[in-house]
């Protein structure tokens, strides 16, 4: 997959990109990042990308011109899906991540002002992506984000990590505690079923707890959960457990 990054901060995406799954994934040509800076496609002496609002207002608003430049520069004749990170857009999910893994190329845009001009998205942009409900300075990290998640789902890239099926399987119940050496630390000990070496009972309990965890941290994930019979009796007994309390 080709991914193209449009920002006027090119400098923030020296590092993310260089390290671990997705620096072994592009040197082995699975993904290609490439990033643009928005300001050396304006066209006045000034390099100006952003003017005052007409209507007056807070701030200033991206113009359109150099974005229109470098995604047709980028593009050419070639049809290939722009997506503006924005507040404003459908708000991003391992769902959506599978979606866009699913194109051989994409644009995105960042931007870092109150706004971008509207006729940005109704004549340039295909797609806009929101990474949550919190205010960002820009959409350079949230577009970090999506390639980080995008990459991920691309074949070939996750080896010895486990396989992108396994990341969405995983997204259905929260994960169980994990513990590794020493078996007494500070004085906390290492759940003793785990030391046990009878790996059905560990199994269940694994699973049992990542039940309670899901329950306690992130009730709405569990109405997709897929439990089994048993599972789903563990659940109730401990929702009526938590009612009598
Ligand atoms: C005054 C209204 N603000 C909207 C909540 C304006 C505004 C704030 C922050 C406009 C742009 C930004 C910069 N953020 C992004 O560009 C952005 C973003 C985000 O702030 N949160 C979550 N996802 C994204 S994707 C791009």
């Amino acid at each position: 997959m080709k991914i193209h990054i449009l920002t006027l901060f090119p400098n923030m995406f020296a590092g993310p990109f260089d390290e671990s799954i997705i620096k072994r994934a592009r040197e082995r040509g699975l993904v290609s990042i490439s990033i643009y800076n928005l300001r050396h496609y304006t066209q006045d002496k000034h390099h100006v990308v952003d003017d005052y609002p007409y209507g007056g207002g807070r701030g200033m608003v991206l113009k359109p011109e150099p974005l229109f430049e470098a995604v047709e520069s980028i593009r050419g004749d070639a049809r290939i899906p722009v997506i503006l990170l924005t507040p404003q857009g459908r708000l991003f999910s391992q769902q959506v991540a599978q979606e866009l893994a699913r194109y051989d190329e994409m644009i995105l845009i960042c931007g870092h002002y109150e706004g971008v001009d509207e006729r940005v998205r109704e004549h340039l942009v295909d797609d806009e992506i929101s990474i949550g409900d919190y205010v960002l300075s820009g959409g350079e990290i949230a577009a970090m984000v999506v390639v980080d998640a995008v990459a991920r789902q691309l074949p070939g890239v996750l080896g010895a990590e486990g396989a992108a099926g396994e990341d969405s399987h995983a997204l259905g119940l929260l994960e169980y505690p994990q513990y590794t050496r020493p078996q007494l630390f500070r004085g906390w000990a290492v759940p003793e079923v785990l030391l046990s070496g009878n790996h059905a009972h560990i199994a269940k309990w694994r699973r049992q707890q990542s039940i309670l965890r899901t329950l306690r941290r992130r009730p709405d994930l569990l109405e997709r959960a897929e439990l089994s019979p048993e599972e789903k009796g563990f659940l109730e007994e401990i929702k009526k457990g938590n009612q009598a309390r």
